[in-house]
């Protein structure tokens, strides 16, 4: 049961498909206060724990910390970073009660969830519009379902999207990407995609192609196709401000830019140069925008990244202006030896909330102010393209994917968990992020493999991979200027090999997993806590996790281990696969186990009862062989295998399900 709260007049963001009425009545779960701004209070028992928030920091019972809905460009996140790029303003508490929370504002929000007070959650909105839904449940998983209902199917990419993709900002040429390909096909690691970064364009202005790096790019799309590999580029939120450029043309034209309060241009500097931002909140403009990843579909290219969408300003116009003046001021009037105070003026140059108070939307006739809405950006820039996919190639799937993110854009395209570190604790956030992601729709996702600041090692690509076998979204990225991270880049190459090759012998599970989730809103990753609730061990275990109802999955997270503790709340069947060699089994018993894993080795535990499809690895997703899969698992078992050409979109047709059992 969702139940629906008024205050004011909230924005309408479109994260809500399901038209329901709005109660009369006060919430049955905490207080409201509204005045300048609205605040939600609960008080907590010392027995609940709290989930949800999506893409954050920290562990799956988010307790005891505060999080902060404010999308920011963050490439240098820590534990204690507030905010990510994301706005999940989603919340289960479950305990004493048990409820879900949605807190739909686009405004900046504040989640204190037991922080500066244990037992006090704690939501402050710096807006009091807001609609509030509050989803009575039977238990989180039921919490889940009925706000995934809420909020519309989630995305569902082509089948291709489940291969594995190789990136790096810094592959600029043709021949750069000829070179990852061959590398790949040399060695026998199976590869789907590999990623146009901003050098692929022409001075990094949105749908152009630098013809001196790829002088027939539609040919090269082309040439890659029939090595089955796809080219994914990434697009940029900004525009480029140049004359005779028709992207930009035509947006000032028709006003399709977002603007200053006076009806000038906001102007602010990214990767480009001076940009205008495309005013995805206006219906016309979004659709426009939409239209012009047409001439990239045209060349061939089938699958999207969209970057900068929080979206990121390095300056503005104004920014440099106020820099200009205090650093006059500075220099004038203080001492010499206070140099931290011009590191901060140029430090808060970029994404600076003064730029976004300077920036309007036209929605609906109104002008409405960025610093309010500030949240829906990303997801508007999604839409924009996937409503025009929609339109443009309406029988097929396109691969999308954002960084920026609010809920509802899950209905558009998947995300990447944006820039993070080649750090350990980074991967064990990469795994704890999956199911918070999932509880709000987000079921297209993963990490960077690998860490994309910083210099990764070989046992950390290796482990990360090992994790990334299980995760839809499966890219191995990494920034310019740090150690090159192409498995090729390391010694002993048959190991990384074993490894993705995995994955691929997963995919009919983990795509039949994915499509079932996507169609009866649920979970594809499912904290032990919410399959498990009366294990008070797995209640606390946060470094396992369950994928579908038929396996866990538990990563080795720590640098130098040969191995890891495992706990089995149940009985389980332990599989090891290394590339195609032949998969050990051993029955488990429950309780905590030591479980050694190879470097070259991928884990994975299946649940009594129950069995999986596991086949023959390929070097390309169109490449497999259905008939190549067996059933592992426990005999007498079946499983409802969902399968489908990966292309069309007749989801629902019954002849994509079977019962399969196990002999
Ligand atoms: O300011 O396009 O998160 O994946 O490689 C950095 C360059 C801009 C940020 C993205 C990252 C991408 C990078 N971009």
């Amino acid at each position: 049961m969702v139940r629906k709260y008024l205050y004011g007049s909230p924005f309408r963001t479109d994260a809500v498909v399901k038209e329901i009425p709005t109660e009369k009545t006060v919430p049955a779960y905490g207080e409201i206060h509204t005045g300048t701004g609205f605040a939600y209070t609960y008080r907590m028992d010392e027995s609940d724990r709290v989930y949800g928030l999506g893409e954050n920091v920290r562990g799956i019972n988010k307790r005891g910390f505060r999080y902060v809905s404010d999308c920011s460009d963050e490439p240098h996140h820590f534990e204690d970073t507030a905010s990510l790029y994301a706005a999940h303003n989603y919340l289960i508490v479950t305990g004493r009660e048990t409820f879900g929370l949605f807190l739909d504002s686009p405004a900046r929000m504040t989640f204190d969830v037991g922080f500066t007070s244990v037992d006090i959650l704690t939501v402050t909105c710096d807006s009091a519009n807001m609609a509030l839904y509050v989803v009575d449940g039977t238990d989180p998983q039921d919490i889940v379902h009925q706000f995934r209902k809420l909020i519309g199917r989630s995305y569902i990419p082509p089948k291709f999207a489940f291969g594995y993709g190789q990136s790096r900002w810094g592959y600029k040429t043709a021949e750069d990407v000829r070179e990852v390909v061959r590398q790949h096909r040399a060695a026998g690691v199976p590869l789907d995609m590999v990623y146009l970064d901003i050098d692929y364009m022409q001075d990094f202005k949105d749908f152009t192609v630098n013809p001196h790096r790829f002088p027939d790019f539609a040919a090269f799309v082309e040439e890659m196709k029939q090595s089955h590999v796809r080219l994914i580029p990434i697009i940029d939120a900004g525009v480029k401000v140049e004359k005779g450029y028709s992207v930009y043309e035509e947006g000032v034209e028709k006003g399709y830019f977002c603007r200053k309060q006076d009806g000038s241009a906001f102007v602010a500097e990214v990767w480009p140069g001076w940009v205008h931002f495309p005013d995805v909140l206006n219906e016309q403009a979004r659709a426009w925008f939409g239209e012009q990843y047409q001439v990239l579909l045209d060349q061939g290219i089938e699958g999207f990244w969209n970057d900068m969408n929080e979206p990121a300003i390095f300056k503005s116009v104004e920014g440099e202006q106020e820099l200009r003046a205090e650093m006059r001021n500075y220099l004038e009037t203080e001492s010499a030896g206070q140099v931290w105070k011009i590191r901060d003026m140029v430090m808060h140059l970029m994404n600076n909330p003064k730029d976004y108070a300077r920036m309007y939307h036209q929605v609906q006739g109104k002008m409405i102010c960025h610093r309010d809405v500030h949240n829906l950006y990303g997801y508007y820039m999604t839409r924009a393209a996937g409503e025009a996919f929609a339109r443009l190639v309406p029988e097929k799937r396109i691969l999308l994917f954002s960084r920026s993110s609010y809920i509802g854009m899950h209905r558009y395209g998947g995300i990447w968990q944006g820039d993070n570190l080649s750090w350990w604790s980074h991967l064990r956030m990469n795994l704890q992020m999956m199911p918070s992601l999932n509880m709000v729709g987000i079921l297209y996702t993963g990490a960077d493999i690998g860490g994309f600041g910083s210099d990764t090692s070989r046992d950390l690509l290796l482990r990360w991979l090992a994790l990334g076998v299980f995760t839809p979204l499966m890219r191995n990225h990494s920034a310019l200027g740090t150690r090159q991270q192409e498995f090729y880049r390391f010694e002993g190459t048959e190991d990384f090999r074993a490894v993705i090759a995995v994955r691929y012998r997963l995919i009919p599970y983990l795509y039949s997993e994915y499509m079932k989730a996507a169609l009866s809103d649920t979970m594809m990753f499912r904290p032990l806590a919410f399959v498990y609730p009366e294990d008070s061990v797995a209640v606390e275990t946060e470094d396992q996790m369950m994928i579908g109802d038929e396996i866990m999955i538990a990563p080795v997270l720590v640098q130098n281990a040969s191995g890891r503790f495992v706990y089995l709340p149940e009985r389980m069947k332990l599989l090891r696969l290394t590339g195609d060699a032949p998969i050990r089994e051993e029955v488990m018993e429950p309780g905590v186990h030591y479980v050694k894993v190879a470097l070259n080795e991928v884990i994975l535990f299946i649940r009594e009862g129950r069995t999986i499809p596991i086949g023959a690895s390929a070097e390309y997703v169109e490449a497999l062989d259905p008939s190549s899969c067996r059933m592992y698992g426990f005999s007498g078992a079946s499983y409802v295998w969902y399968d489908d050409d990966g292309t069309g979109k007749d989801y629902e047709n019954p002849c994509h399900v079977r019962t399969v059992n196990m002999p």
